[in-house]
């Protein structure tokens, strides 16, 4: 095999809370009178709560903002985030991702999460995962975000891999930049994969089960 783990970002890879984090966002920006649209939001894929917050200001042309409530406001969209994710249940994880994620636990892989999300664990239990990773590394565990690699390198670190062993799964430039820049071979999906940034741009989850046999 030429992997002996996985570590699989979380948002747009495992399950699809990007569309809530837009929405938030969205909301939140409408208010400040920040224009913000699709684009502006693909780049905050991967990226952490507050480094976004810095991203949907660009836009802000009201009167200056005190580091105290910059916090309140990415607390303001993270409270509207998390009850689009109370909606969440096990239906949103894909046949295809669940079928695939034990395919390669019997090969032997070991799994791990890799999100820059403090809500990881959250999600997690909601879509039925809780528990069911090796290691999960995540916003609560890092003091710096994709796409410095520290989220990759504490979930080698967790599940006692070399760097080199592991494959990183990822959605977001950001993180695909993150995964090499920890040694790792980056696999990607949706807008990572459009930009060519992995070493395998696939177009399907299950292209894994191909990928770590090669
Ligand atoms: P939170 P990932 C990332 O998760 C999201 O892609 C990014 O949009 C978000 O800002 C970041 O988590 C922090 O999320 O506000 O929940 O802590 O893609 O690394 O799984
Ligand atoms: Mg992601």
């Amino acid at each position: 095999m030429k992997f002996k783990a996985i570590i699989f970002d979380l948002d747009g890879v495992i399950c699809f809370t990007d569309e809530y984090h837009y929405r938030a966002w969205k909301a939140l920006a409408d208010r400040l009178n920040a224009p913000f649209d699709r684009t502006i939001n693909n780049r905050l894929r991967g990226v952490s709560r507050m480094a976004s917050l810095e991203i949907i200001l660009e836009t802000y042309t009201g009167p200056e903002l005190s580091e105290e409530e910059k916090a309140a406001l990415a607390t303001e969209k993270n409270e509207m985030y998390r009850e689009s994710l109370k909606e969440m249940s096990p239906a949103d994880l894909s046949d295809e991702v669940r079928e695939t994620l034990n395919a390669l636990r019997a090969k032997g892989l070991k799994l791990a999460i890799g999100s820059s999300s403090k809500n990881a664990p959250f999600i997690l239990k909601q879509i039925g995962l809780e528990g069911y990773f090796d290691a999960v590394s995540d916003g609560n565990n890092i003091s710096r975000s994709k796409p410095d690699p520290e989220v990759f390198l504490k979930a080698a670190e967790f599940l006692g891999m070399d760097p080199a062993d592991c494959l990183v799964v990822e959605d977001a430039v950001s993180g695909a930049e993150a995964g090499h820049a920890g040694g790792m071979k980056v696999a990607c999906l949706g807008d990572a994969a459009r930009h060519g940034a992995g070493d395998w741009n696939m177009n399907s989850f299950s292209e894994l089960l191909t990928i770590v046999e090669e």
